[in-house]
């Protein structure tokens, strides 16, 4: 049984590598080692920003709060960075990116090279007991709100608005291998999306690309779950999963077709925007135990698609069958569903739904 996030390496969680430095950048890159000695003293803090993927507001709070600025300043001389003070700041990013709160990663950096691990560097992050973790900040600035979630949500958030897709992979595998996909979902992209999305609402549509960055980052997260090609044992009728005609948002599908995976339930995922012509005809040839609709918003949820899904059947004449039908996402509510479909709310009661659903009708 996965355990949930908020759990996360908590008593009984198995072992991480304790006393394994941090995986941060090991030296500055060629690319930086480049922009420095083009720059023959050292890059400027705006350099350094647009190199790091955050504000030059960020690098100059971390320096006035934490003492992580460059090495020589002279006051009155505008900032330079010269290759040590770049690789502690990318550093700095990595670690926050992991989840680890900016007091505790700038101790790390500050760390002599060589020296032990410190407590609270990044193997120990999540082991850090909820209430030892201070509150989730706001999301003023670059930041986003994702509520009381675990380190990784906070990582997975800072990864995503850096554009750091690395760290965003990592952090996924992580949740999905410790978690299970109905945790990882539920806890850690959701919420993240859904700051996202809030961010995205509130900012004239800035923030775009980090929606689309993560949302491709989730997706493929999702798509490795489970053997590249899942059995389908005999006798068993898989479930067909499809969003409806002019809908987009996939995600919660694809989080569905993985958590179904992982248990062993044969699924076949059709994506975005399906026209109904299309997924009844598919409902007829392969005659599935159950079809699950998505509509993101209202003005995809066309009670119509449904209806004539739900005349779809095969089978000898005298011994029709059809298949259960469900329709998933916000778009439905307030719709009128025709006879015999049947709503589905969360990721976790969809599985527990679909594991033995509804007898075909
Ligand atoms: C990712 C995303 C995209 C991606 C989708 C990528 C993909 N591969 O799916 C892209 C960039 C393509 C996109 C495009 C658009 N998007 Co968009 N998008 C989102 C975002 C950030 C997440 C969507 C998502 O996966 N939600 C699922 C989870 C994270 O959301 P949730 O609220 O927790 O889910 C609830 C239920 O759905 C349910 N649930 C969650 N998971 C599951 C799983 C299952 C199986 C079940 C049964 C239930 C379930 O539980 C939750 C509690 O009710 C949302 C923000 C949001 N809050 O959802 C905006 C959002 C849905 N998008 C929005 C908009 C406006 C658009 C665009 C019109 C923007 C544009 N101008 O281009 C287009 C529309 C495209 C189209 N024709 O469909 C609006 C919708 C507003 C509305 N009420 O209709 C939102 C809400 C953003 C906002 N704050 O305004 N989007």
């Amino acid at each position: 049984m996965p355990r949930r996030l908020s759990q996360h390496g908590g008593p009984g969680a198995p072992a991480r590598p304790a006393a394994a430095p941090p995986a941060g950048p090991a030296s500055p890159d060629a690319a930086v080692q480049d922009l420095v000695a083009a720059e023959g003293a050292g890059i400027s803090t705006g350099a350094l920003a647009r190199r790091l993927g955050v504000s030059p507001t960020t690098i100059r709070s971390w320096e006035r709060r934490y003492g992580i600025g460059p090495e020589r300043h002279s006051p009155g001389h505008h900032r330079r960075y010269l290759p040590p003070d770049v690789e502690r700041l990318e550093l700095m990013c990595h670690l926050t990116a992991q989840g680890l709160p900016p007091a505790e990663a700038a101790r790390v950096c500050r760390r002599p090279p060589g020296a032990a691990p410190a407590a609270g560097a990044p193997a120990a992050v999540d082991a850090a007991p909820a209430e030892d973790r201070p509150a989730p900040r706001s999301g003023g600035g670059h930041t986003l709100p994702v509520g009381p979630a675990g380190a990784l949500c906070r990582g997975l958030a800072r990864a995503a608005v850096r554009l750091d897709d690395p760290a965003m992979h990592e952090l996924l595998a992580t949740g999905l291998a410790t978690h299970g996909v109905v945790a990882t979902w539920e806890e850690l992209a959701a919420p993240v999306l859904r700051a996202v999305g809030a961010k995205w609402a509130v900012s004239g549509g800035r923030y775009v690309e980090v929606e689309h960055l993560l949302s491709c980052a989730i997706g493929r997260a999702l798509q490795r779950v489970g053997p590249d090609t899942p059995p389908e044992p005999p006798g068993r009728r898989t479930v067909l999963l499809a969003a409806a005609p002019e809908e987009m948002h996939v995600l919660p599908l694809q989080a569905l077709a993985a958590a179904l995976t992982e248990r062993g339930i044969p699924v076949r995922l059709f994506g975005a925007g399906v026209p109904t012509v299309g997924l009844t005809a598919a409902v007829v040839r392969t005659g599935p135990a159950a079809v699950v609709l998505w509509s993101q918003s209202r003005t995809s949820a066309d009670p119509r698609g449904l209806a004539a899904l739900s005349t779809a059947e095969w089978g000898q004449p005298g011994a029709r069958q059809r298949a259960a039908l469900y329709a998933a996402g916000p778009g439905w509510s307030g719709r009128d569903l025709p006879p015999g479909v049947a709503r589905l709310y969360s990721l976790s009661q969809a599985v527990g739904e679909l594991e033995q659903p509804g007898p075909a009708r």
